[in-house]
């Protein structure tokens, strides 16, 4: 081959490589198997072994260098790298709204461009003939660092524009990130070899991309969204921010797919409420919302303050993470006798809601945190996740208070703490001696998934319990209005309402009531399958371990608990007086095995339904052999959307799960 053909060959090789590389990470839509890829890479790879003169800046096999760095050296940002001011409400987004139609004059909706704040660090990207030349951070905003080493290893960074149309110069800004998945993943590596964990995405990314060697970055699988443009030597017939954006999409450069233009602030504030739902499901860590007068030209007109422009602005989600002190630590008695160490905390506004306490889970998590009383925390409240303390505050430890210990008696009856080898968990073993086991096996019976009593909330239970009214969970079916009316703070009219919750509770379903009876890991899914396969509550309570192991999702350990439960004479004689009381349930008949259609199959149900209730489509589906869940996942089969769906339906999308309708759904079960 001569030079020209083999110079022709290594950049058809190149081009082609980018192209599949922007198809894979930036698009998220391969086109090619891996194995394609890693072919023609190899090829790739193999001519420039052979003539090493032709390799280039641009090619694949040159996104990780060999030398790590010295250290790093400084970038000057000739156009100031920009900060942006924020906003914590509706009211303050509605002002600087009006800030921007006051100064120009203008009473019209304010078109903007809305996207998601990244929790990540600001980088500028800079390109000379489309060749990636330059990346650095944003420092103190004039002078950065100069990490084009390792940004060259973010694949969905291109090394090359696409196209022929760039200009010469072109200064492109943006959010280097660490994707959700990578972080889990880099953290438990970390953890299991002893390492240091990172204590969030953002940090992560920033450690990663200040590595001296880029194989470490490279190694990392951080990622990047452009959101601007810096200095640059001419980008043509541009109207608006939007269109500047999908500009630098069409040059290859990544982007955020969730970006949208939107009208005047309602639009911001709906746009604001679908994301803020959306952020748990998506693949990266967002701390708010960014509006841009979407106008470029309005954009020049308003101009900036300071260091941030006018045209811009941050909604910032509610804080997720919090500072506050532990006033107490004390341990909590399940249901099952656990004993849960609770941190009582100063009240802290976190994650949108007041938190003042937060589970410690148990003595393993304390040594771990090395926590005690008096310390200053970190609490972390994401979505409707349970707040968690994250950390001690390094060298927050005034008091030096002694290391926490677990109680050997139960802190309510008093009764041996147990805890068996190799198990994390230390149990009271008071068992239904002990009354906040008993006080939690009442609350769980009454419980909306169990016998949905109306009414029966916790705080009275606890009353009923500690006045003596009640002992065990039969005797809420004794419970007469006289004794009732003589409670604090109960009307008449409340304790007939209760007395009437209780009839109605009597005529209930069979995998309600087995779920209510509190067996240790037999929550609703189980209680249905267990229901199902036994049909009748008398054969499932003379099973033994091997035929509960036929059971769909029932294992050794639940298959123990259950015959441990049912061989209790107390709990037998507590099924027969709920029995005696009245307590009962529609026969159920077994499915034929040809029935079971949708056996192995994993449903999540989303939206209001028209022709049945989400729980009546569950029980169908189960009928048929299909197991129904709460949250998707990749092990997820379909996703059943009604009307006003929400969030799963984006996570379904994301993982590709398939996504029904009512009348697919009802065309499976054959309705
Ligand atoms: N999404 C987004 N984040 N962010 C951060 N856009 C955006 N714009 C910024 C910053 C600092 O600055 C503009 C002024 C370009």
């Amino acid at each position: 081959m001569s030079d020209n053909n083999i110079q022709q060959k290594i950049q058809s090789l190149k081009d082609q490589l980018n192209l599949y590389s922007y198809q894979y990470y930036t698009l998220d839509d391969p086109q090619v198997p891996d194995a394609t890829y890693d072919r023609l890479y190899r090829e790739l790879q193999s001519l420039e072994e052979k003539y090493p003169q032709f390799i280039s800046s641009d090619s694949p096999t040159q996104r990780v260098g060999d030398k790590p760095l010295d250290g790093f050296t400084q970038v000057k940002h000739e156009v100031p790298m920009l900060s942006l001011d924020n906003v914590f409400s509706a009211e303050e987004l509605r002002e600087f709204n009006q800030r921007i139609q006051h100064r120009l004059n203008t009473s019209d909706e304010i078109e903007f461009a809305a996207e998601p704040k990244l929790d990540g660090l600001a980088i500028s990207l800079i390109y000379k003939k489309g060749l990636l030349v330059q990346a650095g951070t944003r420092g103190d905003g004039t002078t950065g660092e100069d990490v084009t080493q390792n940004v060259r290893t973010i694949k969905s960074i291109p090394l090359k524009l696409m196209g022929n149309d760039y200009p010469a110069l072109l200064e492109v800004r943006g959010e280097i990130f660490m994707p959700k998945a990578a972080f889990e993943a880099l953290n438990k590596k970390a953890e299991a070899a002893g390492e240091k964990t990172f204590a969030n995405p953002r940090n992560a990314a920033a450690g990663s991309l200040r590595q001296l060697d880029p194989k470490i970055t490279a190694s990392r699988h951080l990622a990047m969204y452009c959101y601007a443009v810096g200095k640059n030597d001419g980008m043509k017939n541009l109207a608006t921010h939007m269109q500047m954006l999908d500009q630098l999409q069409h040059w290859g450069l990544p982007l955020c797919k969730e970006r949208e233009v939107v009208q005047g602030v309602e639009g911001c504030l709906a746009y604001y409420k679908k994301m803020a739902d959306m952020r748990d499901s998506l693949p990266y860590e967002i701390d708010g919302i960014v509006y841009k007068v979407n106008r470029l030209d309005l954009q020049q007109q308003l101009g900036f303050v300071a260091k941030a422009p006018r045209w811009a602005i941050a909604h910032k989600f509610p804080a997720q993470e919090e500072i506050t002190r532990v006033k107490k630590i004390e341990f909590q008695v399940g249901r099952t006798g656990a004993i849960t160490p609770v941190a009582r905390l100063e009240p802290v506004f976190v994650g949108g809601v007041t938190v003042s306490n937060a589970t410690l889970h148990n003595m393993d998590e304390i040594t771990r945190l090395d926590i005690r009383e008096g310390d200053q925390v970190v609490i972390l409240r994401a979505g409707d996740v349970i707040p968690k303390v994250v950390r001690v505050v390094p060298g927050s430890r005034q008091h030096n208070n002694p290391p926490v210990q677990l109680p050997k008696h139960c802190p309510v009856c008093g009764s041996d703490i147990i805890q068996l080898e190799g198990e994390a968990i230390a149990r009271c073993s008071g068992g239904l001696y002990c009354p906040a086991q008993r006080k939690e096996a009442i609350k769980h019976f009454a419980s909306r998934k169990a016998m949905d009593i109306d009414g029966l909330g916790d705080k009275l239970v606890e009353q009923l319990v500690d006045e003596k009214l009640i002992e065990h969970i039969p005797d809420l079916y004794h419970l007469t209005l006289k004794q009732l009316v003589q409670l604090e703070r109960m009307g008449e009219k409340s304790a007939q309402n209760l007395l009437d919750a209780l009839e109605a509770s009597k005529e209930t379903r069979l995998p309600r009531f087995i779920y209510a009876l509190g067996i240790r890991e037999v929550g609703e899914a189980t209680a249905q399958a267990l229901a199902l396969y036994f049909a009748n509550l008398d054969d499932l309570m003379k099973a033994d371990e091997e035929t509960l192991q036929q059971v769909p999702d029932v294992g050794p350990i639940v298959a123990g608990h259950i015959v441990s439960f049912f061989r209790q004479p107390h709990n037998r004689e507590i099924i027969q007086q709920l029995r005696d009381a009245g307590i009962h349930w529609p026969a159920i008949e077994k499915p034929a095995k040809t029935e079971q259609k949708l056996a192995g199959k994993t449903f999540v149900l989303t939206g209001t339904l028209s022709n049945m209730t989400r729980d009546e489509a569950k029980q169908a589906l189960m009928a048929k052999g299909a197991k129904v869940t709460g949250s998707v996942s990749k092990k997820t089969d379909y996703v059943v959307a009604g009307e006003s769906p929400g969030s799963k339906v984006a996570k379904a999308e994301k993982l590709g799960v398939e996504i029904l309708d009512e009348g697919a759904l009802m065309d499976l079960l054959g309705a």
